[in-house]
């Protein structure tokens, strides 16, 4: 049902706005039940590709243990900081509705927890399905701190799976299969540490968007075939792009081609081996994720937790049922590959009715700037084996499809389960370019660029009257915000837009110059480019390729939250060079801090 709202807005306005759910009826009641978790980071030795370098463990572990809960849970999770570098923890995709100092995110929600410090997250878990929670001090999601959360859902929560089937036995797999859903952490590696690729681009002036491998649950390898190989196995895309250049040793277009780091000045000499040539093979295993096919099914969460690369995943003769994303039901979507972009969660069913044996399941850096793939291994866990011949590959190594028997989830398709839709007014319109800003490897959402240095100023929950007006976007609670991203044309990966705090709507897309004031503007001129009628709900969207052409992105959500919270893309390297902006929502409702988050200035 409608509801009528009104809200005292700036200069005496009363504004009155028409708005349908905004996702708090699927919100459940506490089960009053807390859930306890420690985390203790350390700085250590170890291979995930079978190349040492340090890395953050978490307990000892990487990927780090499973946060498992029930909707309606609470959460208290202690991180105990034993690096010796500044570190914080955010929980992906979590909304953190009344507890926006537990957010993570250094200069906006806390002080970094120093080393030999600890924080104590606190929220509550009302969303149900596939998260996880990650680094967000500098480029630290990169050292490998990252680990699932999985929150089951209430028993209230309609499931999408008679959509299916309506076959009782199917129905009971299949939920029997959610019951016991994995989560599979699909993820890139880099030989480099954050600290020393940030130097790297630093001294270099160059965008560093090649990994060294992949990796599957934390396993990967690295193969070194040698740049030729890499030319031959290059797509038309790739050579047309090269021209008369080679591919790099690790699979990459060359750091020297203007077209993928933009017209400004670079020294290449001071790029360390690994960042774009230098290959050392290695070996770190490979995981296999073993099946009971009298089960029928099986259920994953697959989770990017990739810093640059986007990534394809696809299980040889097995096709997936495609039910959630970003942790939300979706109408399931039978498909043969996934393309999953940084920060995304897709839940899917998988049926288990092929012959008992091993099937490879391959992962492959879609992208265009380099060619890499990764395998794992799907094994039928039975006393005998049956199968006859070998497993038959769904994706090539640029995470193509191999055949057109086969299906690759269409993301424009996908329909929430169940359908919500947004306010068709709005309070704000930001049109936000995003590019390079005065370097390659500085980037700008907006006017600006948010240096790395404000994660240790003041964080703005406590400190609102320091935002920078030029990185701050401020909002009324309650209002409705659109925010249009506007990719400037010239070689760009999509990116994977991400707000902090409640979901929003991806309302709109298209190719070409965004020359309008409002959405409303444009439905005038591109109607057929908006969905108002089943947009899809979600924590990280990204925008259309950029090749040659401009293209845009448009977002909807509504304030409900109040608090300090970063909009920002969730490539790491794009991070940590300035896309981002911070959103203060709800700046007249602005929240009343407890006693022990509250900081003095200067104290942490
Ligand atoms: C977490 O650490 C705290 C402080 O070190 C300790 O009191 C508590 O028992 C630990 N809890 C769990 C679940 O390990
Ligand atoms: C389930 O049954 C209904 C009613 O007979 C039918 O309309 C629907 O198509 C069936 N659904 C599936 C997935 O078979
Ligand atoms: C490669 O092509 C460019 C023009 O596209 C030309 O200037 C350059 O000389 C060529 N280099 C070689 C080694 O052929
Ligand atoms: C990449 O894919 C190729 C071809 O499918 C395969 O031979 C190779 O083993 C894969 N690489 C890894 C590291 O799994
Ligand atoms: C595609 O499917 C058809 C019909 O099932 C089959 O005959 C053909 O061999 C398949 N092609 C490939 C490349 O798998
Ligand atoms: C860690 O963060 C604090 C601010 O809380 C800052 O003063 C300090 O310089 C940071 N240390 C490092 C190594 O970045
Ligand atoms: C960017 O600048 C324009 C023009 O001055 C202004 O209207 C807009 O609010 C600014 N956006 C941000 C996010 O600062
Ligand atoms: C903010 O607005 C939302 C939506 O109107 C409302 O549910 C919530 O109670 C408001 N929060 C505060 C603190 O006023
Ligand atoms: C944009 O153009 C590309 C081809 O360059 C096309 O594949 C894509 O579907 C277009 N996107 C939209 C949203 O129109
Ligand atoms: C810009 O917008 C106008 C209408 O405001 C439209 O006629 C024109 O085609 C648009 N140009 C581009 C490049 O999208
Ligand atoms: C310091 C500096 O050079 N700033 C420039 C960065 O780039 C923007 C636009 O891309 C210019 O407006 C700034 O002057
Ligand atoms: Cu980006």
């Amino acid at each position: 049902m409608p509801t009528i709202r009104c809200g005292l807005v700036f200069l005496a306005l009363i504004l009155c706005l028409v708005s349908w759910a905004n996702g708090s009826d699927l919100r459940v009641r506490s089960t009053g039940n807390t859930v306890r978790f420690n985390v203790t980071l350390t700085w250590e030795d170890w291979a995930p590709a079978g190349v040492p370098r340090k890395m953050i463990l978490m307990n000892g572990q990487f990927p780090g243990p499973a946060l498992e809960l029930r909707q309606g849970d609470d959460v208290e999770f202690l991180v105990i900081n034993d690096t010796p570098a500044n570190a914080t923890v955010h929980f992906h995709g979590i909304e953190q509705l009344d507890t926006p100092w537990s957010d993570g995110t250094p200069g906006l929600s806390q002080r970094p927890i120093v080393p030999g410090g600890r924080f104590l997250y606190k929220w509550r878990a009302l969303q149900y399905g596939s998260y996880f929670y990650h680094a967000h001090s500098r480029g630290q999601l990169e050292d490998g701190l990252y680990g699932p959360i999985y929150i089951r859902p209430d028993d209230s929560v309609e499931k999408p799976f008679n959509l299916i089937t309506n076959s009782t036995s199917e129905l009971q797999a299949m939920r029997a299969a959610e019951e016991k859903t994995s989560p599979v952490i699909l993820a890139d590696w880099r030989q480099l540490t954050s600290e020393e690729l940030w130097h790297a681009e630093e001294a270099t002036g160059l965008d560093a968007y090649c990994s060294n491998a992949l990796l599957i649950n934390g396993k990967g390898s690295i193969i070194c075939p040698g740049a030729q190989a890499y030319n031959d196995l290059a797509t038309a895309e790739q050579k047309q792009t090269l021209g008369n250049m080679s591919m790099t040793d690790i699979g990459c277009l060359p750091p020297t081609l203007v077209s993928g780091q933009g017209d400004f000045p670079h020294n290449y000499n001071a790029m360390p081996p690994s960042m774009f040539y230098g290959c050392t093979p290695g070996n770190g295993g490979s995981e296999r994720f073993l099946v009971d096919p009298s089960a029928k099914y099986v259920s994953y969460d697959l989770i990017s937790a990739a810093g640059v690369a986007l990534l394809t995943f696809a299980i040889d003769q097995h096709p997936m049922y495609v039910y959630a994303i970003d942790g939300r039901y979706i109408e399931p979507k039978l498909v043969d590959a996934i393309t999953i972009p940084n920060s995304n969660r897709f839940s899917v069913l998988v049926k288990l009715d092929k012959p008992a044996g091993d099937y490879t399941i391959r992962l492959a850096d879609s992208g265009l700037t380099q060619i890499l793939n990764m395998t794992a291994t799907l094994t039928y866990d039975t006393p005998i084996k049956t199968q006859q011949g070998p497993s038959i590959a769904t994706i090539d190594i640029h995470g193509a499809l191999v055949s057109s028997n086969y299906t690759l989830l269409d993301e424009t398709t996908v329909i929430p389960f169940p359908v919500e839709v947004p306010s068709l007014e709005v309070a704000q319109t930001h049109v936000l370019r995003i590019g390079h800003y005065n370097a390659s490897y500085r980037w700008t959402m907006g006017n600006s660029s948010m240096p790395l240095s404000l994660e240790e100023a003041s964080p703005l929950l406590f400190y609102p009257s320091t935002a920078q007006p030029d990185l701050t976007i401020a909002t009324l609670n309650g209002s409705w915000v659109d925010l249009i991203f506007h990719v400037q044309g010239q070689i760009q990966p999509p990116h994977p837009i991400h707000k902090h705090s409640n979901k929003f709507f991806v309302i709109g897309q298209g190719n070409g110059t965004w020359n309008y004031s409002s959405v409303a503007e444009a439905m005038r001129y591109i109607p057929g480019s908006f969905n108002f009628i089943n947009p899809q709900i979600r924590d990280t969207f990204t925008t259309p390729v950029s090749v040659t052409e401009d293209t845009w992105l448009a977002l909807r959500y509504q304030v409900v939250n109040p608090g300090a919270f970063l909009l920002h893309c969730h490539i790491q390297v794009h991070l940590s060079g300035g896309m981002a902006l911070a959103i203060l929502d709800g700046v007249d409702e602005w929240p009343v801090i407890p006693e022990k988050y509250r900081i003095e200035a200067g104290a942490n």
